[in-house]
C-alpha cells in the first residue's frame, strides 16, 4: 500500500470506521463528546484544544473554561486518546530564567513536536489577543518563550518541520474582540524569536457563505507526499451570530503561501446537539490531527459549541481525492 502520509505510525491511535451509508469525507466518533461539562476543579468547560501522542499513550493542551468564565491552559494525559486524566491546576509556566510567568488567560492550544522539543502555542493576552509561543521537554517544565508577533493576533499554529531552513508559522490578525474578518498568514523565522517574510497564504471568501467571514488554521497541518494539508475553520456571519465550520487545504510543501486545493464546501458544520447547543452555539473548531501514517488515518480533535471535546475521523487518501474533486481556490 503507498503511504501518503510522511509520518510516525500511531498504532492506538483513537478510531472508528465510516458507519454504513456515510456521505461525507468526515465522520464523528459516536462516543461524542469525549469531554463533557464540569470535568475537573474549578473547570467548567473544555474544548479547542490539542493532543499528541506520547510515549505509547497522548499528552494534550487543553483550553479550560474556568467558573469565572476565563480560559487558562491545562495540560492531561490519557492512555487512550478519548478519556482524559486533565490537571486540575493550570501550567505552571516560567520564564527562560526559571521565574513563574503565569498566563493572563490563555485558550485555542496547538501542540507539536519540532526536532526534540515540545511546543506550544495558544491566544495569549499581550495585552490583547496575541500569539503566545512556549516549549516543554518533559511536560512537567514549561518555558514561556517570546511573543512571535504583535497583536491582535490569533490562531497561530507551526508546520512540524522547518521549511528551507525556517520555521513556518501560520497566523490570522485580528482585532482585540470577537474579530469579523479575519485570514491566514504565513511568517518565516530561523530562531523561532524574529520573525518575517510575512505572505498572505488565504483569505476568507469564495462562491461559499460558509466561511466568508473569516478564517484560521487549525491544527499543525500534516505533511503529505502531495503538500501540508490544513485542516481550517471558516466562519459565517448569521442573523444570531457566527457560526464555524471546518475545512481543508492542501499547501504547497515548499512554499506553504501556495494554495493548491482548498474545499468548495465545509466538511464538518455544526450539525449535533453538542456542537448546535451549548456555552456558545453552532461551533466545530478543529485544534488537533493525529495520523497514523502507515494506515492513512487521521483523527480530529476538535471543540463543540465552546462547550466539548469531540472527535471525528477522516482517511487521508480519500480527503485529498475529495479536495481535488471539490476544489475552489481564490
Ligand atoms: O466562540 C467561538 C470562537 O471564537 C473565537 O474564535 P476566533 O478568534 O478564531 O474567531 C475563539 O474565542 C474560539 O476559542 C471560539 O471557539
Amino acid at each position: 500500500m503507498k503511504q501518503t502520509i510522511l509520518g510516525s505510525a500511531v498504532p492506538n491511535l483513537p478510531w472508528e470506521d465510516k458507519p454504513a451509508g456515510c456521505r461525507d469525507v468526515v465522520w464523528r466518533y459516536s462516543g461524542n463528546p469525549i469531554i463533557g461539562w464540569n470535568p475537573v476543579g474549578r473547570v467548567a468547560r473544555v474544548f479547542n484544544s490539542a493532543a499528541i501522542p506520547y510515549e505509547g499513550a497522548f499528552v494534550g493542551v487543553f483550553r479550560a473554561d474556568h467558573r469565572n468564565a476565563r480560559a487558562d491552559l491545562h495540560f492531561g494525559r490519557s492512555a487512550d486518546g478519548i478519556h482524559w486524566d486533565l490537571d486540575p491546576e493550570v501550567i505552571p509556566w516560567q520564564d527562560e530564567n526559571g521565574r513563574p510567568k503565569p498566563n493572563s488567560y490563555g485558550y485555542d492550544p496547538r501542540l507539536l513536536k519540532i526536532e526534540d522539543t515540545y511546543y506550544i502555542l495558544w491566544c495569549d493576552d499581550f495585552p490583547g489577543a496575541s500569539i503566545g509561543l512556549g516549549r516543554t521537554q518533559d511536560f512537567r517544565t514549561w518555558i514561556k518563550m517570546e511573543n512571535p508577533l504583535m497583536p491582535f493576533n490569533r490562531n497561530g499554529v507551526l508546520f512540524p518541520r522547518r521549511i528551507g531552513g525556517l520555521y513556518a508559522l501560520l497566523s490570522r490578525p485580528s482585532d482585540s474582540g470577537h474579530t469579523p474578518f479575519g485570514d491566514i498568514v504565513l511568517s518565516y523565522s530561523p530562531d523561532l524569536t524574529y520573525w518575517g517574510r510575512h505572505r498572505l497564504v488565504m483569505s476568507r471568501g469564495g462562491q461559499g457563505w460558509w466561511q466568508s467571514t473569516k478564517i484560521g488554521a487549525g491544527p499543525v497541518p500534516i505533511e503529505t507526499t502531495e503538500g501540508w494539508l490544513l485542516f481550517y475553520h471558516g466562519v459565517t456571519t448569521t442573523c444570531n451570530g457566527y457560526v464555524y465550520s471546518t475545512g481543508a487545504a492542501l499547501l504547497d510543501l515548499d512554499d506553504p503561501s501556495r494554495v493548491l486545493y482548498r474545499t468548495r464546501d465545509y466538511i464538518m458544520t455544526p450539525e449535533k446537539e453538542y456542537e448546535t447547543t451549548g456555552f456558545v452555539p453552532n461551533v466545530a473548531f478543529p485544534c488537533a490531527a493525529i495520523a497514523d501514517a502507515p494506515t492513512g488515518r487521521i483523527t480530529l480533535y476538535y471543540g463543540a459549541a465552546d462547550t466539548y471535546t469531540a472527535l471525528a475521523f477522516c482517511q487521508v487518501d480519500e480527503l485529498l481525492d475529495y479536495l481535488k474533486q471539490n476544489s475552489e481556490v481564490f
